[in-house]
């Protein structure tokens, strides 16, 4: 029988709703876009259509484990809630602390909020929202009194201009950027500005492109205000002065305008004010809650929203109700609290200090990977190590966080877990299971919950389901609220929770969401009004030097998703970009001595990390790029947070993530390698490698400075019995070898002297092979499939995988002038439209230059 389960998107905030549908038990799981869901009316991005291929169990923790030993759910447990306990009883409240994610469900997360600062006692739980949305969370606290976000995905659908300050949202929020690209071919007047130091692919897509100097977006936005208040204005932000004029006199003369922001805003030592800046030029104008028009910050995770609802942040009690005195009173009595926390909790860069300090003595770290994400990973990972109880719950076996904790707790994830999640306009969607629960993995809010039943707190926390859990969430942003608060879910309450449709919050009566808020020009200060801030621009917390002339700007990669433990999987999202890469101005290049596709060691204060070249003119000069997502699992050394000083904002704690400054320099490797093996290899660290998942085993790029004896490492890395296959040059630069077992192909090594694009396409269809022929067998070891080009085709488009040299041939043979041109030739670009950008920039690249 047919199965079909509609639920949402694990990765961002734009919150898509998916089918995941089987024809019958034995077919495999497909899944597309919902038509019906209003976030994505049936569109689905590359990461989102390659769910399906995410979803076996390689890695998986399975069972609890208690230092690394299995144990069962009674015994980790038991000892969490004892040691927690204690903690508490010898050293009070504030010794212990959690750290939870924007990518639990919002019943997870009221669970571990309410068991924090209701029965605890403590402000101590903080999330990885704060290394993402808190600035944006201070801001409209100041601007509006409340945590609101006023507009909705439509507005972007019926503006005339949207201006994107910070965010990538060609890549990073894919969906709702499509949804604004298409409004636009429909009205070709409605323009595009993006605000971004680098030029994006969102950029690219844009009719004006501001490469502002990093961190000068203050000064921007002081000067449009002076503008807009016909103020002559002056002001140097590192762009020709036509530009300015031209942005100012189009967002002064269009009354549709959106302001979309993301971490090119928040994640700074100045995000709060950036983010009022923003904001103040929308209450200027009069811009706010109407259709088409109003400051609009995109969330990043799935439910970032959700967890601002429930409390999740330090300095937030719950409900969207902060900690005065009449919210702690309130909250208190409607828990029936045992120990209500009087004030904010340790923010997480504080949060970790503290555990450094050994002030922390049980920690507890949910759903997130701070030994990658944090700045200053490299401390934080060995104040982690340092903690006396660390406990994890994971659905991975080995992060780099997890390898440090006593207890791993095996949890649900996607497809598994059951509850709701918010996304960036507000509104509330199912995340339904469709597999079985693998091995002995439970729930966020089970583990929870039943820990603090175990530390006494059972009549608070006698939930059976995430159902109830979220009824009593409802309940408490109803309660005693008459109007006060904008977060009021008071029509969900009672619902069906099986059946609950997409809806957008407040939800006052049932079935009856909110598209925008403010328009009556009520805001939630106790006057009314909103603030406008006077707004001091300020510059990084540091600028290049001499020992570090370089800023690094930091973020993501279109198909890859955080520290890659779900999107590492499909091999179709490794393609597009399968290294740790520096993108590199070819001017700084030249000046740094950095060549394209070699090497560099990039070093901050304390440690470095080595990545790869890629020349990019969209790069700022005196500024290099490098993505957020390799870890130690993945290479051998490209935790890019341990390059980055720590320095938070005042207002919000958010950590300046986006401007550190580093020294770059050229890393000349002796051999450089490509490693595919169908089974787990454990390379050392003393030179540069990258992991990627290939079809049926996984590739690593190498490079050494040292020479090795290639026969002798080679069995020493995979192994010296099974039949080997080799190929050694006199002069010892090239290496091959390749190991069968039982005839099957289990490993083959690539050694050259020097760099190459080197991707043998051929070798990796023979992994899934059940058996190599005889004539097969030299073509392993062969430095190029028989009668072939060797050179990696770059993947453009994932979803149809259609790679850049097809793209050109079609544009050069056929003379296609536009991406849908190409589009209609080779279907690249026409799912999920999030390489067009690419698409369009070899088509310039491919147009005869007019002189
Ligand atoms: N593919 C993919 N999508 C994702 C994620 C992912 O991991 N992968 N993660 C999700 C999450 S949690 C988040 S928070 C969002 C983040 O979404 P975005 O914020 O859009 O993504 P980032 O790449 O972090 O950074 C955005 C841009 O800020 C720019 N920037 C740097 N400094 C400045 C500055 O001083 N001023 C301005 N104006 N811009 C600057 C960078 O050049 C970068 O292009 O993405 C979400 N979506
Ligand atoms: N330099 C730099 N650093 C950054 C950023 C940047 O732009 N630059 N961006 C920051 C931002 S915006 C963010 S949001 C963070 C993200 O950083 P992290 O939150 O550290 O990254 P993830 O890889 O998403 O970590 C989620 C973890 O939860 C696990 N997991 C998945 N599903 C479940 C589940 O249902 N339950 C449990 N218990 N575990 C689960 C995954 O296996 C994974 O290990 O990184 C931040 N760090
Ligand atoms: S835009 Fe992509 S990653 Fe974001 S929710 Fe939609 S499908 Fe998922
Ligand atoms: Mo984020």
């Amino acid at each position: 029988m047919p199965e079909i389960i509609r639920t949402t998107c694990p990765y961002c905030g734009v919150g898509c709703g998916v089918i995941a549908a089987r024809l019958d038990q034995s077919a495999p799981w497909t899944v597309k876009g919902d038509p019906e869901h209003p976030a994505n009316y049936g569109k689905l991005c590359v990461k989102g259509s390659a769910l399906a291929e995410t979803l076996d169990l390689d890695g998986r923790l399975l069972h609890p484990l208690i230092s690394g030993n299995r144990a069962s759910w009674d015994e980790a447990l038991d000892l969490v809630a004892e040691t927690f306990s204690t903690a508490v009883r010898e050293h009070g409240p504030d010794s212990v602390a959690f750290y939870v994610s924007g990518q639990l469900l919002t019943e997870d997360y009221y669970a571990a909020n309410k068991l924090m600062k209701g029965f605890i006692g403590s402000g101590n739980i903080d999330t990885n929202s704060r290394l993402c949305m808190s600035s944006t969370v201070a801001g409209h606290v100041r601007a509006f009194g409340s945590d609101t976000v006023p507009g909705c995905y439509e507005d972007l659908d019926l503006a005339d201009l949207v201006v994107l300050v910070g965010s990538n949202a060609a890549w990073c929020h894919p969906v709702a950027f499509q949804r604004t690209l298409a409004a636009k071919a429909r009205r070709p007047e409605m323009r595009i500005v993006v605000v971004d130091p680098r030029r994006t692919a969102t950029a690219e897509c844009a009719d004006l492109h501001l490469a502002i100097r990093p961190g000068s977006d203050a000064i921007l936005f002081n000067g449009l205000l002076a503008h807009l208040k016909g103020e002559e204005t002056q002001l140097d932000v590192g762009v020709p002065l036509d530009q300015i004029v031209q942005f100012f006199s189009w967002f002064a003369d269009t009354e549709k305008t959106v302001t979309v922001w993301s971490q090119g805003i928040n994640q700074s030592s100045s995000g709060t004010d950036k983010v009022d800046a923003i904001i103040n030029c929308h209450l200027q104008t009069g811009r706010i809650g109407r259709p088409g028009m109003g400051p609009f910050s995109l969330t990043g995770q799935p439910n970032a929203m959700g967890g601002r609802e429930v409390g999740g942040l330090a300095n937030m009690l719950a409900a969207h109700m902060g900690f005065d005195e009449a919210s702690i009173d309130r909250v208190g009595r409607f828990w029936n609290a045992t120990q209500m926390a009087g004030k904010p909790g340790l923010k997480a860069v504080d949060m970790f200090k503290a555990v450094a300090e050994g002030k922390i003595k049980a920690l507890w770290i949910m759903c997130t990977n701070p030994a990658v994400s944090m700045p200053e990973a490299d401390l934080v990972k060995s104040a982690i190590a340092a903690c006396p109880f660390v406990v994890i719950s994971e659905c991975e076996a080995n992060t780099d966080t997890a390898r440090l904790a006593h207890v791993k707790l095996p949890a649900l994830t996607w497809g598994e877990k059951d509850g709701t999640v918010t996304n960036s306009e507000r509104r509330i969607s199912r995340q339904r299971p469709f597999l079985p629960a693998p091995g002995e993995a439970k729930g966020d809010w089970w583990i929870i919950t039943q820990v603090a039943r175990r530390m006494g707190f059972g009549p608070a926390f006698a939930w059976n389901g995430p159902g109830e859990i979220f009824d009593e969430f409802c309940r408490l942003t109803a309660f005693e609220n008459a109007s006060t608060r904008d977060l009021d879910l008071s029509g969900l309450v009672g619902a069906d929770y099986a059946a609950i449709e997409p809806i957008q919050w407040p939800v006052r009566a049932p079935g009856q969401g909110t598209a925008r808020l403010f328009a009556d020009g009520r805001f939630y200060h106790a006057d009314g009004k909103a603030r406008m801030l006077d707004i001091t621009p300020r510059p990084p917390a540091r600028a290049a030097d001499l020992a570090f002339p370089l800023i690094l700007n930091t973020g993501r990669m279109r198909d890859q998703w955080h520290t890659m433990t779900r999107t590492g999987r499909a091999a179709r999202l490794a393609a597009h970009a399968p290294e740790p890469v520096l993108l590199v101005h070819p001017k700084d290049a030249l000046r740094f001595r950095l060549s394209d596709g070699g090497l560099a060691r990039v070093s901050g204060n304390r440690t470095s990390v080595v990545l790869r070249v890629a020349l990019d003119p969209g790069q700022r000069i005196g500024e290099v790029f490098a993505p957020i997502h390799w870890n130690d699992q993945t290479a051998s050394s490209a935790v890019i947070g341990s390059l980055i000083d720590a320095a938070t904002d005042p207002h919000s704690g958010q950590p300046e993530l986006k401007q550190a400054p580093v020294l770059v320099e050229p890393l000349e490797a002796a051999w450089h390698g490509v490693l595919l093996s169908r089974n787990p290899v454990d390379l050392p660290r003393s030179f540069y490698w990258a992991k990627a998942s290939g079809a049926a085993h996984s590739i690593w790029r190498l490079a050494g400075e040292a020479g090795e004896d290639w026969p002798i490492t080679a069995k020493q890395w995979l192994g010296t019995d099974g039949e080997w296959i080799e190929f050694l040059d006199p002069n010892r630069g090239h290496y091959r070898g390749a190991r069968l077992v039982e005839g099957r192909l289990d490993a083959v090594l690539f050694v050259f002297p020097w760099a190459m694009d080197f991707s043998p396409d051929w070798v990796a269809a023979a992994f899934g092979r059940a058996a190599i022929a005889g004539d097969e067998r030299a073509t392993l070891v062969a430095g190029a499939p028989p009668g072939g080009d060797r050179g990696r085709d770059k993947t453009v488009c994932a979803c149809f995988n259609v790679g850049l040299s097809a793209i050109r041939a079609a544009i050069r043979d056929h003379r296609l002038s536009s991406a849908a041109e190409v589009g209609a030739m080779l279907k690249a670009g026409t799912n999920c439209g999030s390489c067009v950008p690419e698409i369009r920039a070899i088509l310039t690249e491919a147009a005869p230059k007019v002189a």
